[in-house]
């Protein structure tokens, strides 16, 4: 739980600052140079996963990012066949915003008993999509239907089962590159409904996209895809200062 405590301790501070890596850029010199920036930037954990594909290289390239960084590196998989060794943590995640069983306690089932066996700390999450716009690649691939963008209260529902049900994080997402962030509404009713940790994901490309989800009572802010299309140190420490409220 070391990890996790530590996460915890630190959000009550302030909200946290997470730059997710893909896992299928780990052939190239992309994935560290993204987490080496994302350290020196200020960022407070790095998060590999998203997609929903295995890749072979991960855990040398973990480990090679490991030397280079003294943030917390936590896995976020999209499916058991990411769960490979050299992570600090991982979201032990559950989609239950959706109604496919492979999401919903398949993979998990896949996947637990490697967890433990490799010694992951697993922090249990209770992932939820929610539209915002176009198909994303998790909805597509995961085969479920993701919660109404106009629909606040069904988000703050999920979120309440989840919670009596033990877990103690959520992420709600939109959907890597998603052309909008989620609605404020989703997280300032989960936020008033639940004592949950809020990560809050998805199509966030300024400062202040993530300082209004702050605001609304997100714990939690994933940035991935801007990094990826253009690597800016100076736009990611901003994001760092906004974030941890030193603007
Ligand atoms: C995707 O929430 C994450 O799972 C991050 O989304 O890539 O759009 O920043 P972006």
């Amino acid at each position: 739980m070391k990890i996790e405590e530590n996460l915890i301790a630190k959000i009550k501070e302030h909200a946290l600052f997470a730059v997710l890596l893909d896992p299928d850029s780990s052939e190239t010199d992309a994935f560290c140079e993204i987490g080496k920036a994302a350290f020196e930037a200020g960022a407070d954990l790095i998060l590999v996963g998203g997609s929903l594909i295995g890749n072979a290289n991960l855990p040398k390239k973990v480990a090679e990012l490991k030397s280079l960084v003294k943030i917390p590196i936590v896995l976020f998989p999209g499916g058991a066949s990411q769960v490979v060794p050299g992570f600090d943590a991982m979201l032990f995640t559950s989609l239950v915003s959706g109604r496919n069983p492979q999401y919903l306690i398949e993979e998990q089932l896949k996947g637990g008993l490697i967890v433990k066996s490799l010694g992951i700390e697993a922090f249990p999450t209770a992932y939820m999509l929610i539209n915002s716009g176009p198909a994303t690649a998790v909805e597509y691939i995961s085969n479920t239907k993701p919660i109404p963008e106009n629909k606040p209260k069904l988000t703050m529902a999920h979120a309440v089962a989840a919670e009596l049900m033990g877990m103690r994080w959520t992420y709600l997402e939109a959907g890597s590159g998603a052309e909008k962030p989620i609605p404020l509404e989703h997280i300032t009713l989960t936020r008033k409904a639940t004592n949950l940790n809020i990560i809050a994901g998805g199509g966030i490309i300024t400062p202040q996209d993530a300082t209004a989800r702050v605001q609304a009572g997100a714990n939690v802010i994933v940035t991935g895809t801007i990094w990826e299309k253009k690597l800016d140190i100076n736009l990611m420490k901003e994001f760092a200062r906004s974030i941890h409220g030193r603007d």
